[in-house]
Parts: structure tokens; sequence; C-alpha cells
């Protein structure tokens, strides 16, 4: 049987000796979920040092999962690697201050599920046909011969739940529900994980949400909705940044809406641009206009101005490029 890009990567695992594993900016559930599984596996398949590092903290939504201690910001690890592993991104701008730790290193494994043509490491395994990269994982493992444990199925069902909506969105396929079942079978608690990650919402979370739904506005004939957070609601509600995450599906779910937009005032004269679209709109090619990248109805991207000129520029894009009214 000809080797498949499972194969190589497990393969790299098993050669690897010092690994470092990381993921994205930003975190999220399937990046934090993947990171600390393939971390598992990488010491399961006989890396005597694995470390595991993000740019920005976990959130806090996901710091009970089993290891997430073990994982340091960049400027605390030391020591050299052979093999990287980037899970659910991929590139090495991505992953941002931990970039510089993989200079050098001789092997970097991708193991990601977002469109892209480019080939940025040695070994890839990147199909966007997965619904997380978590449900990747679960097959990695099944491929390894690895035995999946009740800690490291919790991380990955975390990975698998929050990428799809809870099972939820176009993105769930049969093997997505069979993955989940391999985990579930382990033994994991799916109401206490779901109670955890999907149904809770912060007091902050919630002021940021009532300020959003406040400025919201409907353009194209109620087609587009799109609405703004400015970098002083985070303490003005006691939010935090990882609180936004999800908040743009409230708009999404407006009945009608094509495509939904959230802007994100960051740094200063840097707005973050959110888009969830139905499938008649390819939000990863309007991301990529910008920049940035995603999924066909998940994308985003970051303009370098201050909120009201990105949101200028990005309409005008839309106008033109959708022939939309807005
Ligand atoms: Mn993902």
């Amino acid at each position: 049987m000809p080797k498949t890009d499972k194969d190589e990567v497990i393969e790299a695992l098993c050669a690897a000796s010092r690994v470092l594993v990381t993921s994205h900016v930003n975190p999220d559930g399937d990046a934090v979920g993947s990171v600390l599984a393939l971390a598992q596996l990488a010491r399961s398949l006989g890396a005597d040092n694995v470390v595991m590092s993000l740019h920005d903290p976990v959130p806090r939504v996901y710091d009970w999962l089993a290891g997430v201690d073990d994982i340091l910001p960049p400027d605390e690890v030391t020591g050299t690697f052979d093999t990287v592993l980037i899970a659910d991104a991929n590139s090495c701008e991505r992953v941002g201050a931990v970039c510089s730790l993989i200079k050098g290193v001789s092997t970097v494994v991708i193991v990601d599920h977002h469109l892209t043509e480019e080939r940025n490491g040695t070994v890839h395994l990147i199909d966007s046909t997965y619904a997380a990269t978590g449900e990747i994982v679960v097959d990695l493992y099944d491929a390894a011969g690895v035995e999946l444990d009740c800690a490291v199925a919790e991380c990955l069902y975390v990975a698998l739940s929050t990428d799809t909506g809870n099972f939820r969105y176009a993105n769930t396929t049969a093997r997505s529900h069979r993955a989940a079942a391999r985990l579930i079978e382990t033994g994991i608690n799916v109401r206490e994980i779901t109670s955890r990650v999907i149904d809770t919402m912060t007091i902050g979370k919630f002021r940021l949400l009532r300020r959003l739904l406040d400025r919201a506005e409907l353009g194209d004939g109620g087609r587009i909705a799109h609405g703004y957070i400015l970098e002083r609601d985070l303490a003005e509600t006691g939010a935090l940044a990882e609180d936004v995450d999800g908040l743009i599906n409230y708009l999404r779910n407006l009945e009608g809406v094509q495509l939904a937009i959230l802007i994100r005032e960051s740094e200063p004269a840097v707005t973050k641009v959110s888009f969830r679209s139905q499938p008649t709109i390819n939000a990863a090619e309007i991301a990529q206009h910008f920049g940035g990248g995603g999924h066909a109805m998940a994308a985003g991207a970051s303009l370098p101005y201050p909120l009201q000129e990105a949101k200028t520029e990005l309409f005008r894009y839309l106008r033109e490029a959708l022939k939309v009214d807005l």
C-alpha cells in the first residue's frame, strides 16, 4: 500500500526525540485540544522530550483539560528541538512568537484542516474535509495503533465539539460523529464537557454580547448582518479577549442572513474582522482578499487600519466583489 500522509506523520513522530507542539494565536478549543492530544501521541510513540507552547494563554473555558498547565508561553521554552508539530494552522506566521522557536528545526509536521494551497512544513497532513484538527488526530491515534485514554479523549472531544458548533455546522460529517463515538466509548462525560465548554457564558461575555447586539445592523436587504466591538468594551464589561469567540454566531443566526461580519478593534490601527456565511458566500475568499484565511463558511482577517477605516475598506470591497447594497 502507498504511504499516506498519516503514515508519514506517524513516521516523523516515531523518529522524533525532542518535539515542540504548537498551534495558532488566539487558540480555540480545537487548537488547545489538538496540541494536548498530539503531544501525548508523540510521547506514546517514544519522544523523550515533548514541549507544548502557545503564543497566547489558554482560554479559561479549557483550563481544566489534562496537561494544560504544561503549555508554556514561548519565552519560557528552553532547549532545542528536532521536530515541530503545528496543529490547526499551516504557517509559521499563524503561531505568533512560537515561530522563532521553529527556525532551524529539521522536521516541521503540519496537521491541519484549513483550506490552503501552501505547504510550509516538511511533512503535511492537511485535509479540509475534516471538521476539526482534533478529528484528524483521532484517526492518527488509530493509524498509529495508540489507545485513546479518557484524558486524551476529553481534549479531542473539546476540539471536535467546539469546531463543529457542537455537531451542528456544515463541516459535521458521519466521520465526525464516528470520531465522537470513539471518544465517548472511552468513558468521557459528554454532559459535563458540553456544559463547561458550550453552554456556559461568563457574565463579562454576556455584557459584551449585549453591546454587540445593540449595535448590530443589517445591510443588503437583511442578507448581511454586521456589528462591532471596541477595545474599551472589554474593560468596561469585564470580558476577556477570548469572550469575543462565538459572538458572531448571534449575527449569523438571524433569519435571512447570508453573511455575518464581526468587526473588532484590536491594537491601535489594527482591526480584526470575522466572517460567517451561508454556502452561497465564500467567506475564505473574502478573508484572503485582506490577507487572512479560514474555511468557506468561517474565516477572518486582520486589517492594518483603525476600525472606521477598516469598515470602509471592507464594505467598499464587498460592494464591488459581491454586488451587495451596504
Ligand atoms: Mn480547527
